[in-house]
């Protein structure tokens, strides 16, 4: 329906919602367009200086520009009431239970993503800045944690399975960066010393996206979408959909192959 917006495809759940917002807008911005495209020019042959020679000190006297005005204000209030709120409230205020999602990490740095995943025991080891490392472990994962020994850290790599709430909790460890994935329709900034997070349903798994789209090379690619510094530009990540069964198996081989090791996220 709102394919003539020329949006990237979509893959997440809430993105139709999303995409219709945007179109709806694109409509009514038209509509204010061409009205007040036709009143500049009828302003301007209607108060040409030949017809006017002499300023006209009255003015005008009819209402009718008064309610023009309050028919603009009714659609702006129903823009923001009746499309923008509901749907930022529903995007914002409720995200799935974190029993039935997938809780992802995903931390930015000058210049990369580090993606987190708490593994089986659904807790996120404990991380410890005198164990970072920016080349062997960069999140400064504690290894002798109990809750850690599962983990799974990935730099600039996402996997994520198909049909699933995901939460993704943003965090930075220097600047302000911006986790951006369009099929998802998602972008949120990532503050240093906040956790931010927010949620989305990918839909159509990489795969299927490539068939799609004739294009076998197709790649869900992480943007970042503040300008972060000079390397800005190279700071992508890759999203990979996978089926349920294939994310498990993938999840399992990255645990135990990083398993009590010393968190080579290379490996
Ligand atoms: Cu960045």
């Amino acid at each position: 329906m709102t394919e003539w917006l020329g949006l990237p495809p979509l893959a997440a759940a809430h993105g139709a919602q999303i995409d219709n917002l945007i179109g709806w807008i694109h409509v009514f911005m038209f509509i204010l367009f061409v009205g007040w495209s036709a009143f500049f020019l009828f302003a301007i042959v209607r108060f040409r200086k030949a017809r006017n020679p002499v300023a006209d000190y009255k003015g005008v006297t009819s209402h009718r520009s008064t309610y023009m005005e309050i028919g603009v204000a009714v659609v702006e209030a129903v823009l923001l009431m009746g499309f923008a709120i509901p749907l930022w409230a529903a995007r914002d205020n409720l995200p799935p239970a974190e029993h039935e999602a997938l809780v992802v990490q995903v931390t930015g740095e000058q210049f990369a993503w580090n993606i987190h995943y708490p593994g089986a025991d659904r807790t996120f080891g404990r991380t410890d800045i005198a164990k970072l490392d920016l080349q062997s472990n960069p999140l400064g994962l504690d290894r002798d944690d109990p809750a850690a020994k599962d983990d799974v850290t990935m730099v600039n790599q996402m996997y994520l399975p198909v049909n699933r709430p995901i939460i993704v909790r943003l965090r930075s460890k220097d600047v302000i960066h911006s986790f951006g994935v369009p099929e998802f329709r998602v972008k949120q900034d990532s503050v240093p010393g906040f956790t931010i997070p927010i949620w989305f349903t990918p839909n159509v798994t990489t795969a299927d996206m490539r068939t799609r789209k004739g294009n076998p090379e197709f790649q869900y690619e992480i943007a970042c979408a503040q300008l972060c510094g000079l390397g800005h530009a190279r700071m992508r990540g890759v999203v990979t959909v996978q089926t349920a069964e294939e994310f498990q198996k993938w999840l399992d081989e990255r645990a135990a192959e990083q398993a009590g090791d010393a968190s080579d996220p290379f490996r």
